[in-house]
């Protein structure tokens, strides 16, 4: 490895401008430092190289009270490259974040502390996202800032009126999403958005002209972002640079800040070896002497935490005259901040959910979910005025765009529509900014075959437990022409094997009011919705307001004639198959129930009596879900049957999918006759 290093290791350190403000970075580096290597594993070179860069900003310019860690209108910070959570837990200690005492620190990385390895959401106070998956940060950042833009249009500069500030590595700039991310921001000209590049050009594997060369202040310059480049280290450029880029509100910012990693080792500055691991005590006392640093380990001198402890407690002036701006501002509008604020549902919105409903049972049509899905937004927008839609370019398809909503333009943030283009993981990981920020709702749209596209953002929405609501459309085969491509098969199955997601599907239009019920309700719950291109039947005809998807799955249609032979299972757009099955069954006086599954997160939660009245204690079942097997198999045992997919899709009409593929009535009711026969010889 030792070729590819780009340069010697850097001995000496520039020499600082103001040598308080390094002592105080250097508090960072220290701390950092000796938590790694107490731990035996981490990432101490981002954070000291970056602690210049964070001591300006938390000393001169972000707006936050350590007391109070998470008001509305402070600043957000983000860290983007997530391996540097020693940066962030340094932070949060210093200022005085009470959750992050120096035992913490001592057990970073420790089962059960607040200090895991990346920062994670909820852990201690202060974290405003979890980051580690390079470059989800910054396209979080886009939702913050962009939730922030949107926010203050609606409840002017008095409540919302902060900024967003973003750490990121050079790693972040090279994953794709990060392309997403300065492309949406620049385009929106989110001018409350400003990152922080740590242009250190070491990666793991070495320097990064190993596998990059892009020029990278040219690439947000043309994404329309204001760039600047400075020496990351001279804390008088760093502070103009960041009155540079507050000054310029119309566009977001980049300040490209020339860094060395690790900076303050004596033999592994400036090389990957700072990347991670410990140092190692040799490399630690070398950078006590480097950096003229005399206390021990964990141990910050009384003058510097007293600095540092007047940074945290700086940002209470304006928290408080923010609360008395919020007193002061009209009635309503007051109410209407707070009520979201406190994320609280306007009183009666469910009313919204009863008229959709209503509306489908009058009707009495067949209709596609994802069209049942757009006829329940058209009532819940105009009932919960937080809900954010949008779509990665398929609003036409996936019924996203509510009756009323008013679209996100450059620098017109007055709407609650985002055209996020075809940005799918952008988007993704942006509504997860956007809902971590608070006071919105985001819902944003793709075909669920594209849900591979989200992916990443997806799972972190689950670990996080937060309210981002995934709508993926054209759910099936029953897409028909566009074929195999364009087939979502494995999708629901590995969605589903997310721990904590919600994954819904569901199987008439009424179940769809059902499912939008369920998520709205939730406010720590990540929910995905899978919805049908192709029309499907109301299933769901009986008037009353239970919602039946509650429990993730019920009995639709009970057994007549005797006890319950077998139990067909299924959700969305085959469970009006199950249903066709289920009265040929009877004809032949077999007794059949069968049950619909919406979502199986939520049937698991439900006790072993409710499980066992809903599956029956016949052990012939009979799945049918046009989508690969796996976590059914649970309910088939060893003698069910599964109907569905075994391989990818094809080209061609719906039915005539659903027919080459042979997932129909007619199979289902061989596949029924298999199991009672198999269970009869037992
Ligand atoms: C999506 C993703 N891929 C890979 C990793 C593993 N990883 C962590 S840090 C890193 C290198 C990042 O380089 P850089 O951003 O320059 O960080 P620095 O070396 O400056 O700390 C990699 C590949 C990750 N955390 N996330």
């Amino acid at each position: 490895m030792a070729d590819t290093l780009p340069t010697p290791a850097i001995k000496t350190v520039p020499k600082p401008r103001d040598q308080h403000l390094r002592d105080m970075a250097d508090c960072i580096r220290f701390l950092s430092m000796d938590a790694v290597q107490q731990a035996k594993s981490g990432h101490p070179g981002a954070p000291m190289g970056m602690a210049d860069i964070a001591t300006v900003l938390y000393r001169d310019f972000l707006r936050f009270d350590a007391a109070d860690p998470h008001w509305f209108d402070r600043d957000r910070f983000v860290l983007s490259n997530g391996h540097a959570s020693m940066l962030l837990y340094s932070l949060l200690y210093l200022t005085g974040v009470e959750d992050m005492t120096l035992d913490q620190l001592k057990r970073f990385r420790q089962i059960d502390s607040k200090t895991a390895g990346h920062p994670e959401y909820k852990h201690a106070e202060g974290i405003e996202t979890t980051t580690g998956p390079l470059g989800q940060g910054i396209a979080n950042a886009v939702g913050f800032a962009l939730a922030e833009r949107i926010l203050n249009a609606k409840f002017g500069d008095a409540i919302c009126n902060h900024w967003t500030y973003v750490f990121l590595g050079d790693g972040c700039l090279m994953e794709g999403i990060s392309e997403e991310a300065i492309s949406m921001a620049g385009h929106f000209k989110l001018g409350h958005l400003i990152a922080f590049w740590d242009n250190n050009s070491i990666s793991i594997d070495g320097a990064t002209s190993l596998s990059v060369s892009d020029n990278e202040p040219e690439r947000f310059r043309a994404s329309g972002w204001h760039v600047q480049e400075i020496d990351g280290h001279d804390t008088d450029a760093i502070r103009d640079a960041i009155i540079a880029a507050r000054a310029v509100t119309d566009r977001p910012s980049m300040i490209a800040c020339k860094t060395i990693i690790g900076f303050g080792f004596p033999t592994k500055a400036g090389t990957q070896k700072a990347h991670s691991d410990a140092p190692g005590e040799e490399e630690i006392a070398g950078a006590r002497k480097t950096l003229g640093w005399d206390s021990p380990p964990f141990v910050i001198p009384e003058r510097l935490l007293n600095a540092w402890r007047e940074i945290g407690a700086k940002g209470r002036t304006a928290r408080l005259a923010w609360a008395d701006r919020v007193k002061a501002a009209p009635a309503e509008l007051r109410a209407e901040f707070e009520r979201r604020n406190d994320g609280v549902l306007p009183t009666g919105w469910q009313t919204a959910i009863a008229a959709a409903r209503a509306e489908f049972i009058a009707s009495g049509k067949e209709m596609a979910t994802r069209s049942a899905s757009g006829a329940v937004l058209d009532h819940l927008a105009a009932a919960i005025p937080e809900l954010l839609g949008g779509s990665a370019d398929l609003t036409p398809s996936n019924n996203t765009r509510a009756k009323g909503m008013v679209e996100i333009r450059p620098g017109e943030y007055d709407g609650t529509y985002m055209h996020y283009g075809v940005r799918e993981h952008g988007m993704a990981a942006a509504m997860n900014g956007i809902a971590l920020h608070g006071g919105l709702i985001p819902y944003g749209g793709t075909f669920l075959c594209f849900s591979d596209y989200c992916r990443p953002a997806i799972r972190l929405a689950a670990l996080m437990q937060i309210r981002t609501i995934f709508v993926m459309t054209h759910d099936s085969i029953g897409l028909g022409e566009d074929g195999p491509t364009h087939q979502p098969v494995e999708h629901l199955a590995a969605l589903r094997a997310i721990p904590h997601l919600a994954v819904y599907r569901p199987g008439d239009p009424v179940e769809t009011a059902e499912c939008w019920e369920l998520i709205l309700q939730a406010p720590r719950r990540a929910a995905l919705i899978a919805l049908s291109r192709q029309p499907m039947p109301l299933l769901r005809r009986e008037a009353g307001s239970e919602n039946k998807s509650a429990r993730g799955g019920y009995v639709l249609l009970e057994a007549e004639g005797g006890p319950r032979q077998l139990t067909i299972l299924s959700t969305g757009s085959e469970l009006h198959i199950a249903v066709e099955a289920r009265a040929m069954l009877q004809q032949e006086g077999i007794p059949t129930a069968v049950v619909s599954m919406p979502c199986q997160l939520l049937f698991e939660e439900q006790d072993a009596a409710y499980k066992k009245s809903v599956l029956g204690t016949t052990r012939a079942r009979v799945a049918v879900e046009a989508a690969v097997e796996t976590g059914w198999d649970r309910y088939l045992g060893l003698e069910g049957r599964f109907v569905g997919m075994h391989g990818f899709g094809a080209s061609g009409k719906i039915a005539d999918v659903y027919k080459k593929f042979d997932i129909t009535a007619e199979a289902v009711v061989r596949a029924a006759r298999e199991t009672l026969a198999e269970i009869a010889a037992l």
